[in-house]
């Protein structure tokens, strides 16, 4: 048996089968290649869904959180510590906002948010008690509680986990039309992806989002953009919402805030929103915890520069207009680019996207299919455009003829 072998076999005796995974097993990684237990590298092009924005191993996270290591990694929020000011401060600020509420993973962060609103509702708006309605989108993917699995339309995320969680209205994505017939005095809030990322990074018409942020401030509705994926310099802006100038209500972050070293997420938002939350009535064990905060903090640092977005901006205009070549060769049925990420609806005659993926894998890439047809690329920004060509000469083989 190689050691990959023994690795997949292990998984796979003793871990639940909640994936399925590629048959690679990775054991190192740096900047945007990985290496597997038998020596092998790979370019990797998914980036842990964007969590690694920064790269792998990037070198001022890996030191803000050695440093942090050393001091102090938990205190629980019985006690203040001295990073979390600072960390609330910081991130506010680069959202233009003036509270944070801190949790760990995005799925928690989405929960927080649509308490929120529930809250706001009730105690702000004065809609009548249990009675709060939000609106969210076909196609969402917001995480995998009980209550976001409610009012998800994926029978694959969906099924078998009810009872479900009432008070969510579904309206098709991108149509404002529909958004605006849905809104009814008990609305307190539409929560959606400002780019849809695993329904196959779906861009909404031109004009949506700043129709969404004018009907929800008409109806005094609150406007959570999910940008768990689509923030923090992926599109080549901070936010996804920027590209069309719209400032939601409630900004909800995950993945790379926490520079693929630590689960860090927050909803970020005015003090008229996140001020209805009392004490004990939200919380976390580990939100905004030490170590979480000090990599955030660099995060932040890093994300100030502005480096991250204007590469993501540049390299990801080569990559739309490579792509588009390739869709000329009739390989791709449709591209859908936004920044370094990119959705990618592989033609029928080159076999499904899984197996695009198996054989880029093949070719020492990792990318990573959904919906059977659709290849979403998203490498770390930090990739070389020697590396990014590299991986795009790769694919144009694999689907070659
Ligand atoms: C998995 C997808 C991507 C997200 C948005 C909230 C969350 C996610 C917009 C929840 C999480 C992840 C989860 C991951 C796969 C991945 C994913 F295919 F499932 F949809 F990225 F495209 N909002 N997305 O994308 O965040 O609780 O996971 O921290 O394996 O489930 P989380």
């Amino acid at each position: 048996m190689t050691a990959t072998e023994r690795s997949i076999a292990a998984a796979e005796a003793h871990g639940a089968h909640n994936y399925h995974p590629l048959p690679v097993v990775v054991a190192t990684a740096e900047g945007a290649w990985m290496t597997d237990v038998e020596g092998r590298r790979y370019l990797d092009m998914l980036a842990g869904y964007s969590a690694l924005n920064f790269g792998h191993g990037n070198r001022r996270l890996l030191d803000a959180a050695k440093a942090q290591l050393e001091r102090v990694t938990l205190t629980s929020r019985a006690f203040h510590h001295d990073r979390y000011g600072e960390f609330c401060t910081e991130l506010a600020a680069l959202c233009g906002k003036d509270m944070v509420l801190p949790m760990n993973t995005g799925a928690e962060a989405i929960e927080t948010a649509v308490k929120t609103a529930r809250k706001w509702g009730y105690r702000v708006k004065g809609v009548p008690d249990g009675h709060a309605k939000i609106i969210v989108a076909a196609n969402n993917f917001h995480g995998r509680t009980t209550t976001i699995v409610s009012f998800s339309t994926d029978p694959e995320a969906r099924a078998d986990h009810g009872p479900y969680t009432p008070g969510f209205e579904t309206v098709p994505y991108g149509d404002l039309a529909a958004l605006e017939g849905a809104i009814d005095a008990h609305t307190v809030a539409v929560l959606l992806e400002p780019i849809q990322g695993e329904a196959g990074v779906l861009i909404p018409p031109s004009g949506y989002l700043a129709g969404v942020r004018r009907l929800t401030t008409e109806r005094n509705v609150l406007f959570i953009a999910d940008e768990i994926q689509s923030a923090l310099g992926r599109t080549g802006r901070t936010f996804a919402c920027d590209h069309e100038d719209v400032v939601p209500d409630m900004y909800v972050l995950g993945k790379a805030l926490g520079g693929g070293v630590v689960p860090v997420s927050a909803v970020v938002a005015s003090a008229e929103v996140l001020g209805v939350h009392r004490p004990g009535e939200h919380g976390s064990t580990f939100g905004g915890n030490p170590l979480a905060c000090a990599v955030a903090l660099e995060v932040i640092a890093l994300l100030k520069t502005g480096e991250f977005q204007e590469r993501a901006t540049r390299l990801g205009e080569h990559l739309h207009h490579e792509l588009n070549v390739l869709a000329g060769t009739g390989a791709i049925d449709a591209v859908r680019c936004r920044g370094l990420w990119a959705g990618i609806d592989i033609a029928p005659s080159r076999g499904t996207a899984r197996e695009v993926s198996e054989r880029l894998m093949e070719r020492g890439v990792l990318v990573k299919d959904t919906h059977g047809a659709t290849i979403r690329i998203a490498p770390p920004l930090v990739i070389s455009k020697e590396d990014l060509d590299w991986g795009l000469e790769q694919l144009r083989a694999v689907l070659a003829g």
